[in-house]
């Protein structure tokens, strides 16, 4: 009995290493996974903007370090129209990069709140389209709420 518990942790730790569709904790807009939304995700949702319609992690990382010379990571959490629709309205456009890179910016002060994202949004591009609905920096798949949002870390 003993051994058919290890065997199913076993079974377990392969399923983690060679299926990388098994993610767990997936935070919205931590496309590199290191467990902080920051600026480095803002350049690869700016790059995956760019190079619509791959959704090769590679060729979206080729393009962020194309934009941008800091090493962001390895994109290990693709982009998605769906998910990374953070105005609500129906598609991923430019719109959607610039709340998280307003997000970004609010991170961590009183203004991290839709009303104060939207008027920051509006400060840093006035053409903005659309209300922050979805909020970066939140667990993908449930809506329990730890912000974790954060500052740009040195390589
Ligand atoms: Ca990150
Ligand atoms: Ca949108």
């Amino acid at each position: 009995m003993k051994n058919s518990k290890y065997f199913i942790l076993a079974w377990f730790a392969i399923l983690l290493i060679f299926n990388p569709c098994v993610s767990f904790g997936a935070i919205l807009g931590d496309y590199n996974g290191d467990g902080v939304v920051n600026f480095k995700d803002v350049i690869i949702l700016y790059a995956y903007y760019l190079s619509k319609p791959t959704t090769d992690p590679i060729a979206i990382k080729a393009q962020a370090n194309e934009v941008y010379k800091l090493d962001v990571g390895n994109v290990v959490l693709i982009p998605n129209d769906n998910t990374d629709d953070l105005n609500g309205d129906g598609k991923f456009d430019f719109n959607d990069v610039i709340f998280l890179y307003t997000s970004y910016q609010a991170a961590d002060t009183d203004k991290f709140n839709g009303p104060q994202l939207n008027a920051l949004a509006k400060e840093i591009y006035s053409p903005i389209k659309g209300e922050i609905q979805n909020f970066p920096g939140l667990p993908i798949s449930s809506g329990s709420a730890k912000i974790i949002i954060g500052p740009i870390t040195p390589n």
